[in-house]
């Protein structure tokens, strides 16, 4: 039983609190253990998006849906199910499956947020970026930097498929969205007379580091846009043969700098050797995994995603992730680390024992 004391505190107890919330003010000892986490809670849950059920659908809408101002990009964003409906793979990171029909252009356009285009599929096509007409091939990254106009042109008859992963989340949580579309003359900027021109520029530069080597912030992008397969798998060829380790890590770097390739964006390969396991690692900030080539399969706190080819998987900051390969796989990586490094609040964490797997995704 509680005395009228008691009573009369509960009663003026309530009624500070529906003045508080009249007044628009909302006391911290309420709600302290919701924003101060011992570690982070993404609302992103793990996931992945097959390309067996992707690609079929990405087609259908070649079919239908034509790309043209209006339309603008024929794009399936990975919208997390975690998100309440947000379109976003993870709270920080835009990911998405675009194509392109048999010579279509995507009108040239420009935003604040910055993208990367890792190329799965297809040829004949270049993304123009401030005047550089960028040729894409399986497996090359192509930049477009906060700002840049850019275009995709198709000048085949066949279909272009590739991934595009933006900052868009981080750029809308600081209301800092701008958009404008090309004043023309024609839908695209008008095609050089020669391409890859900041290609030809940096020849033979270093473009690459070993993965978590670097240490080098820059808030201005890689002047480089376009880093070629042959390139990156040069590397990864170079750094696997001088280790015996399950997982081999390259980042894309900026020649200039060697900072992460956007300053908010970090762009990486992990090769998974064939019958190998990686250690089962923690990392603060949000990361998606495409899968370029080979086979295998990811445990991401304790839920095991198997994936192939063309499959985009994410894991939300903090999870513990590993991979494994059935056949050599080559991941690509995007990351917001670059981000969470120029704050001073990057942190990893390698754990020592495999996880047990308690679920297997089950992809739709
Ligand atoms: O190709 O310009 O996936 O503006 C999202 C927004 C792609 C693009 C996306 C974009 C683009
Ligand atoms: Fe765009």
């Amino acid at each position: 039983m509680m005395n009228t004391d008691d009573l009369d505190t509960e009663h003026r107890l309530d009624s500070l609190y529906k003045d508080l919330a009249a007044a628009d003010l909302r006391p911290l000892w309420t709600i302290t253990e919701q924003l101060l986490t011992p570690t982070p809670k993404p609302k992103a849950v793990p996931w992945l998006w097959s390309a067996r059920t992707m690609k079929p659908l990405a087609r259908r809408a070649i079919d239908l849906v034509p790309v043209e101002r209006g339309g603008e990009r024929r794009v399936l964003s990975l919208q997390n199910p975690g998100l309440g409906g947000r379109p976003y793979a993870v709270g920080t990171l835009w990911g998405a499956l675009q194509c392109l029909g048999p010579r279509e252009v995507a009108p040239a356009h420009r935003h604040t947020p910055g993208a990367v285009r890792f190329v799965l599929e297809g040829e004949g096509v270049w993304t123009t970026v401030n005047g550089d007409a960028c040729d894409m091939r399986p497996g090359d990254l192509v930049l477009t930097p906060s700002m840049n106009w850019h275009d995709h042109t198709s000048s085949v008859d066949g279909e272009m498929f590739w991934f595009d992963g933006l900052d868009l989340p981080m750029i809308e949580a600081l209301d800092g969205v701008f958009f404008e579309e090309y004043p023309g003359p024609g839908q695209a900027q008008p095609e050089p007379a020669e391409h890859n021109t900041s290609e030809r520029a940096h020849a033979g530069a270093s473009r690459y580091t070993p993965g978590s080597v670097r240490d080098h912030l820059s808030p201005r992008h890689s002047s480089l846009l376009n880093y070629r397969w042959a390139d990156t798998e040069k590397e990864l060829d170079r750094l696997g043969a001088q280790s015996d380790e399950p997982l081999v890590e390259v980042e894309y770097v900026s020649p200039d700098t060697g900072a992460s390739v956007l300053p908010t964006l970090a762009c990486a390969v992990h090769r998974v050797r064939a019958g190998r396991r990686s250690k089962p690692v923690r990392r603060a900030g949000n990361t998606v995994y495409v899968v370029f080539r080979g086979s295998g399969s990811s445990v991401i706190d304790g839920q095991r995603f198997d994936w192939g080819p063309g499959d985009m998987f994410v894991a939300p900051s903090w999870s513990a992730v590993e991979h494994a390969a059935q056949e050599r796989a080559d991941l690509f990586v995007l990351s917001d680390e670059p981000v969470l490094r120029a704050l001073g609040i990057a942190r990893t964490e390698v754990l020592d024992a495999p996880q047990p797997v308690t679920r297997v995704f089950d992809p739709r």
